[in-house]
């Protein structure tokens, strides 16, 4: 539900990564912020635990350049993984223009996806989009790990549909922005098409 401001020619949009506890979504957005230069994000807002697991959400305005005279911002969301705070989830969800999920790539955490991702669908559903037709991209994190699972059965089990999916290694920055890319031109296709 993108937020388009005609008065200040911007046009909002809200991305959210998604995915099973520890796979790597604040890290996503601490790469990207560290990247990005200063006069296109904003402040980056973690609310997180002692043991930096995310509470409630991260936080990062992006600007993307301009579309016809209007400015892009994107709004970056993580939410929290960890299985009890649905409710953030859900609340976090809301709004939500494209989707990120996040996979971690290791094999004790086939399991922890497979939830995550139905909960996902479940947490869409309930708010009234559907995955498969809402801007979405996979991103399979921590490819550097031994015990990684190959792409192609990661695919198998996360990505059946063969949606944009991107491997990654998001604590080196590995894929972080191609990720990024590649859900901000879904949403401004979507946008275009007045979606
Ligand atoms: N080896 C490896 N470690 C990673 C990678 N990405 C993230 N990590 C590590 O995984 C741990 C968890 O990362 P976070 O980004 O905090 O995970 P999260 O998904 O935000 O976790 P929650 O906030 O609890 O949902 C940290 O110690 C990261 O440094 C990666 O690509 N490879
Ligand atoms: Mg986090």
């Amino acid at each position: 539900m993108s937020f388009i401001n005609y008065m200040a020619r911007e046009i909002n949009c809200k991305i959210v990564y998604y995915g099973p506890g520890l796979c790597g979504k604040t890290t996503n957005l601490q790469y990207i912020y560290e990247k990005t230069n200063p006069n296109a994000k904003g402040k980056m807002i973690s609310l997180a635990t002692e043991t930096e697991r995310t509470l409630f959400f991260d936080f990062l305005p992006l600007s993307l350049g301009e579309i016809r005279g209007f400015k892009t911002r994107f709004h970056l969301y993580t939410v929290p993984g960890q299985v009890f705070y649905d409710a953030s989830r859900k609340l976090i969800l809301k709004g939500v223009d494209g989707v990120i999920f996040v996979a971690d790539s290791q094999f004790e955490r086939l399991e922890a996806n497979q939830e995550s991702l139905d909960n996902l669908r479940t947490n869409l559903a309930e708010q009234g989009y559907d995955i498969d037709r809402i801007p979405y991209v996979v991103q399979y994190n921590k490819r550097d790990l031994p015990n990684a699972v190959d792409v192609d059965e990661l695919r198998g089990l996360l990505n059946p549909g063969g949606l944009p999916d991107f491997e990654a290694v998001a604590r080196v920055g590995t894929g972080v922005f191609e990720t990024l890319k590649s859900v901000s031109k879904l949403v401004l296709t979507e946008l275009k098409r007045g979606g």
